[in-house]
């Protein structure tokens, strides 16, 4: 394939913007080539700006369930825009988003609107600090919520490709707040909450952690976490950025039937524009200012735009048989993927939750950041790029998730298998 203007524009880029990429894992550093340059998407394909097509498994990093381009959400974002782009002041939609967000997650019973995953996190673990007069804060190792300092400890996504899950910059005196906990090891967690006894405000976990890759929680992991902040007056926070609207209406609280005091939201509930949430019980959501002291707000909080993509996505969602649907492509393509690996006599470690999947590079099974960290990163590098000449794009990285959109064809995903068939023999 040519990528040549994809290199020219990097180039270009790395002149004027840091890196050359707005957000680092883009920057395709970990497997060893240039990043494309997008020109446009539609359904389930993406195209670079050397007329190259690809099948799209990043989908914008979650938010594109639908694929790219659905019709209705593009024909109701261009009447938005008609109407103007940002007030600044409320608007119905905020209300009808609000209402279906509602409806939808078990645990939230009052939503506030923000403009991205990272905001959401950060606000909601000040308002569990403000609500409980508490100052740390457990999370675990290889979870990623986004890039505010207390959260920037041993994280996941780009802060692990990159080799840096604690960024300089973060001060000492807000690490020692945030303390870190051995995914789906409930002792690692009662240990640190023991030896911090009543200064813990809340636990934020991904309840399906999709920042190391695909990690689907243990059974009796998140039951375990639930039972434990209800003992201890700590706020479970679950960070559903990823998992919200996407394996389940309800997301990952409903699938495995944990209810969360808090939970963050993002990606889908925007239908691919900036978008994030934060919500949870109406005694911790009063507590946000203006009803209550804990400070948080946003200029373009609430967007029309916004608003409108994530309204008509989540009507859109809740179409008979959605998430059956999606639920039988992503099977298809992981199991046809990790058998094709099988058959190339290249053992891989395959998980999946709903349309969420991802195929590390290990023998051994993958269910916290060690195991995760111990793949074998070259071999998912040049795996990567055989993918992608083949007509293939994946997150490039080993430790970021694949998303499957329910405009994935069959064929589409027999073409994905075929590519992955090739690729695995020529490791
Ligand atoms: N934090 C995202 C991956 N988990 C990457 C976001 C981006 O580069 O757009």
């Amino acid at each position: 394939m040519d990528y040549s203007r994809s290199v020219h524009f990097f180039q270009e880029a790395q002149k004027f913007i840091p890196g050359g990429v707005n957000s680092p894992v883009r920057a395709f550093k970990s497997v060893g080539t240039d990043p494309l340059f997008i020109k446009n998407a539609s359904g389930p394909r993406i195209y670079d700006v050397d007329g190259n097509e690809f099948i799209d498994y990043v989908g914008s990093w979650g938010p594109m369930i639908l694929g790219h381009c659905h019709p209705k959400v593009i024909s109701a974002v261009k009447s938005a825009v008609d109407n103007g782009c940002s007030f600044g002041a409320p608007t119905e939609l905020e209300i009808t988003l609000a209402e279906m967000v509602i409806k939808a997650v078990p645990s939230i019973e009052m939503v506030r609107m923000v403009s991205s995953g990272t905001e959401a996190t950060m606000s909601a673990i000040r308002l569990a600090r403000g609500f409980t007069g508490r100052d740390k804060i457990l999370k675990f190792s290889g979870c990623y919520h986004g890039h505010s300092d207390s959260l920037l400890v041993k994280a996941g996504s780009g802060a692990a490709t990159f080799g840096v899950p604690d960024s300089p910059g973060v001060p000492q005196d807000f690490a020692k707040l945030t303390l870190t906990a051995t995914y789906n090891d409930l002792e690692s967690v009662q240990t640190l909450v023991a030896e911090n006894k009543n200064e813990v405000s809340c636990i934020i976990v991904e309840p399906i952690a999709g920042n190391m890759g695909t990690v689907p929680p243990k059974d009796g992991f998140l039951e375990g976490l639930r039972k434990l902040c209800a003992e201890e007056g700590i706020v479970l926070i679950f960070d559903e950025v990823m998992s919200g609207f996407r394996v389940a209406y309800g997301g990952a609280q409903e699938l495995y039937g944990v209810t969360p005091d808090m939970t963050t939201l993002g990606k889908i509930i925007g239908g691919g524009l900036p978008v994030g949430a934060f919500g949870g019980k109406k005694e911790i959501m009063s507590l946000l200012s203006p009803s209550g002291g804990v400070y948080q707000a946003g200029t373009l909080s609430g967007n029309p735009l916004a608003m409108t993509a994530g309204i008509e996505t989540l009507k859109l969602l809740q179409s008979e048989g959605f998430y059956q649907n999606l639920e039988e492509k992503s099977a298809y393509v992981a199991s046809g993927i990790a058998q094709a690996a099988k058959d190339a006599g290249f053992p891989i470690y395959s998980t999946r939750v709903g349309s969420m999947f991802c195929a590390f590079f290990s023998k051994e099974p993958v269910y916290d950041w060690t195991s995760a960290a111990a793949c074998d990163t070259k071999a998912f590098a040049k795996y990567f790029r055989l993918m992608l000449d083949a007509g293939i794009y994946l997150a490039p990285s080993q430790f970021e998730t694949a998303f499957v959109s329910i405009a994935h064809s069959t064929d589409d995903l027999d073409k994905t298998i075929a590519a992955a068939a090739k690729a695995f023999k020529s490791l």
